[in-house]
């Protein structure tokens, strides 16, 4: 199939998991064409399946805000009949939902008919999508999608409760590359981080208020008084600033490393030991299955569709959202003892290979043929 891409081309799982899914298509034989503003950040490998079609948005003073959605709507609209594109995959509803559906009606003009496949991630339903400003567009554009689908059960259910949603959501899961997280651990630069064998606590977000920083800190606050540990935080956002300030207040600033954002996880998850995400709400986690698979044990809420991911008392613990003792107490119970935390590793790692992308692709794949075919 030749299939457009639509995505946000930056670190936030959205469009790390159009990246991950374009390049794996285009393994299996498909045409893929990402259409974006910027070269997807894990996009590294363009070639004669991969190609990058930049959507540019010239600046005129005149407006207040520059139109992306008109630019993007009209890049889709010479991309798909140059490259006689099957159908578009667009991820996070907005404005990409909306600006496909404008491609849509364009192209129908011309007697081109494209199939549009919506994917949800999460905060464009939960958090963005939801607010009155967006509400009516949000909705009209995911009725008008031929095909929707959400990356967990939750935001499935979420959607629904949200808006007044005609079509069927399918649940396809966010997914990972498991032979990517095949190292041995002597791989792993361990003692550069923790030269006195100190267990290592991680946390990787975008560092915006849903990911609850303040608690992250205030749970490695915990640990280290009982524990020798070190945390990793990485990633950029409005409350690292916050962040700092609070480790300097606690006194832990010299056990805490910030990273800034880094395209090197799969490094720094290969020596962690626990990974934290005690997010306000979460449609999936795909940092925390990311880490499962580097065989680290999750402590997060009981939010959202992380349920769905991390299995309480298995892979990791579950607590309610703000509940800091609670986790740092599930937290301690696991780092202290050797022999526990080598089992939570082991069930981490086991309960990822159930999201390899060999088996939730080819869901994607049966979805575009029955798209293109339901004409
Ligand atoms: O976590 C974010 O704020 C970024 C956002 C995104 O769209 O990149 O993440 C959402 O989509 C991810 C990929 O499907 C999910 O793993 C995250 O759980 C989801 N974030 C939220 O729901 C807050």
């Amino acid at each position: 199939m030749i299939i457009g891409l639509v995505c946000y081309p930056t670190f936030g799982g959205s469009g790390v998991v159009a990246t991950e899914l374009g390049l794996e298509l285009a393994k299996r034989g498909h045409e893929i064409h990402f259409i974006t503003y910027n070269q997807p950040v894990r996009l590294d490998l363009l070639g004669n399946k991969v190609h990058f079609h930049e959507v540019n948005v010239p600046e005129y003073p005149l407006f207040h805000y520059q139109p992306y959605e008109l630019a993007l709507s009209s890049k889709l609209v010479d991309t798909v009949k140059l490259h006689k594109i099957e159908v578009l995959h667009v991820h996070y509803a907005i404005p990409h939902a909306y600006a496909a559906y404008m491609a849509k009606k364009m192209l129908q003009e011309e007697g081109i008919h494209l199939p549009i496949v919506t994917t949800l991630h999460g905060t464009d339903i939960t958090l963005v999508g939801s607010h009155p400003f967006y509400k009516p567009a949000v909705s009209f554009s995911i009725n008008k999608s031929d095909a929707v689908t959400a990356v967990s059960e939750s935001l499935r259910e979420d959607t629904f409760r949200l808006f007044d949603i005609k079509n069927e959501i399918n649940v396809i899961t966010n997914f990972i590359d498991i032979d990517k997280y095949k190292f041995s651990f002597t791989d792993c630069q361990r003692g550069m981080m923790a030269p006195d064998d100190e267990k290592i606590i991680t946390h990787i977000s975008n560092l915006r208020p849903v990911k609850r920083i303040r608690d992250v800190i205030k749970i490695f606050y915990n640990i280290q008084k009982e524990v020798p540990a070190k945390l990793m935080l990485i990633g950029e956002g409005p409350d690292k600033e916050p962040a700092e300030k609070l480790c300097q207040e606690l006194g832990i600033l010299d056990k805490v490393v910030f990273f800034g954002r880094s395209n090197e996880i799969d490094k720094i998850l290969c020596f962690t030991d626990l990974f934290l995400l005690p997010s306000e709400t979460e449609s999936f986690g795909l940092a925390a299955l990311e880490a499962m698979a580097s065989g680290v044990p999750v402590i997060s809420s009981n939010t959202g569709g992380i349920p769905e991911v991390n299995v309480h008392g298995i892979t990791g613990f579950l607590s309610d959202v703000g509940d800091v003792e609670d986790m740092s107490k599930n937290a301690i119970h696991i780092l202290s003892d050797e022999a526990r935390l080598k089992q939570f590793k082991n069930n981490a790692k086991e309960r990822s290979y159930l999201f390899d992308l060999h088996n939730i692709v080819p869901q994607y794949e049966k979805l575009y043929e029955e798209t293109i075919a339901k004409r």
